[in-house]
């Protein structure tokens, strides 16, 4: 006997160049290996399908971003009708090719074009950009939201092998499928603008029915914190968006960035759900951090580490009175 998972508990995926086409997991185990330049993931629930390439080049889609032949996203669509904003209809075309992550210039790609799809989960090889060894993970979170969003939770782990720090800007570029008609809904600032300081926003394609795109990209007072690149920032008309981290790693430590995107079938429904993504603690206490350890999650630099178990909730010596409370738990020796 042997204990080596079945297919239908872990796929290798081939995303290699020699394409035979798109082929589709309609069921977990259906299909385990195949040739094809991009590979479509039964996401969320069977009610979301994603398409999963290592080939994306936004400078192909209707707006060139960056032109880097990467590991990304390249579309994401509904598979049955839905309450949308013109009535019942199938969402698709959330992008034209989305989260390809470069650094200086080079877009990571997986460097044997085979990636593992277990259950619920999409994890890339290590590949060396500007002297890290960098990893990807895509979380495809298998329930809704309250709101009816379905979530996908990418964390890109930057490990340096070397004995000296390094300092890069992670960038990640995405085409959306609203094109010129691209609108922004909501943003956390409380306006229809994307800013730096939005720890999330939502966009849509103002004649209706693209799927409703809702993305995270920090948390307010995190250690790292995202520059929106000017000329490809969602706006009216504008389907760019594109974001640098700017991250040092220590020699021999590992940071991580963690970016969420949702798709949705409803402008409202979309907002409600996308504070969600705005803090680390929401996102566990909606489920969306599961198999994401306590150590790699203090990793995350974009968002707020989780509070130490157990820690007391106040030991701000600033505040009246938390010193005095603080002194008096401390052993006497
Ligand atoms: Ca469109
Ligand atoms: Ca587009
Ligand atoms: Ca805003």
């Amino acid at each position: 006997m042997t204990t080596k998972k079945t297919s239908f508990e872990s796929l290798r995926l081939n995303l290699g160049a020699t394409a035979m086409g798109a082929f589709m997991l309609a069921g977990a185990g259906i299909a385990s290996r195949a040739q094809a330049a991009a590979v479509n993931i039964t996401a969320t629930n069977a009610f979301i399908v994603g398409q999963i390439s290592d080939q994306f080049d936004a400078s192909s889609s209707t707006s060139g971003v960056l032109g880097a032949l990467g590991f990304g996203m390249t579309e994401a669509s509904y598979t049955a009708a839905v309450s949308t904003e013109a009535g019942v209809a199938t969402p698709s075309d959330a992008y034209d090719g989305c989260h390809v992550l470069s650094i200086a210039g080079t877009a990571y790609k997986d460097p044997d074009g085979i990636v593992d799809y277990t259950g619920t989960t999409l994890t890339t090889d290590p590949a060396t950009l500007s002297g890290l060894n960098v990893q990807r993970q895509f979380y495809f979170h298998p329930t809704a939201l309250a709101n009816d969003t379905y979530a996908l939770r990418m964390v890109d782990s930057f490990t340096n092998p070397t004995a000296a720090p390094i300092s890069v800007t992670a960038t990640y570029d995405c085409n959306l499928g609203s094109d010129s008609n691209t609108a922004i809904h909501a943003s956390s600032s409380g306006n229809t603008a994307v800013e730096n300081a939005d720890t999330w926003f939502v966009s849509y394609q103002t004649i209706p029915s693209d799927v409703v795109n809702s993305f995270g990209r920090f948390q307010t007072g995190a250690a790292v914190t995202p520059l929106l690149d000017v000329a490809h920032t969602p706006a009216t008309g504008n389907d760019d968006f594109v974001d640098g981290y700017p991250i040092t790693v220590p020699a021999g430590k590992t940071v991580r960035i963690m970016r969420l995107a949702g798709f949705n079938h409803r402008l409202a429904k979309s907002a409600t759900d996308a504070p969600i993504f705005g803090s680390l603690a929401s996102l566990a206490t909606n489920g969306l951090m599961v198999g994401v350890s306590l150590a790699q999650q203090k990793e995350i630099v974009n968002y707020n580490p989780p509070a130490p178990v157990g820690a007391p909730s106040n030991l701000d010596a600033t505040k009246a009175g938390a010193e005095t409370v603080f002194v008096r738990d401390l052993p006497l020796k």
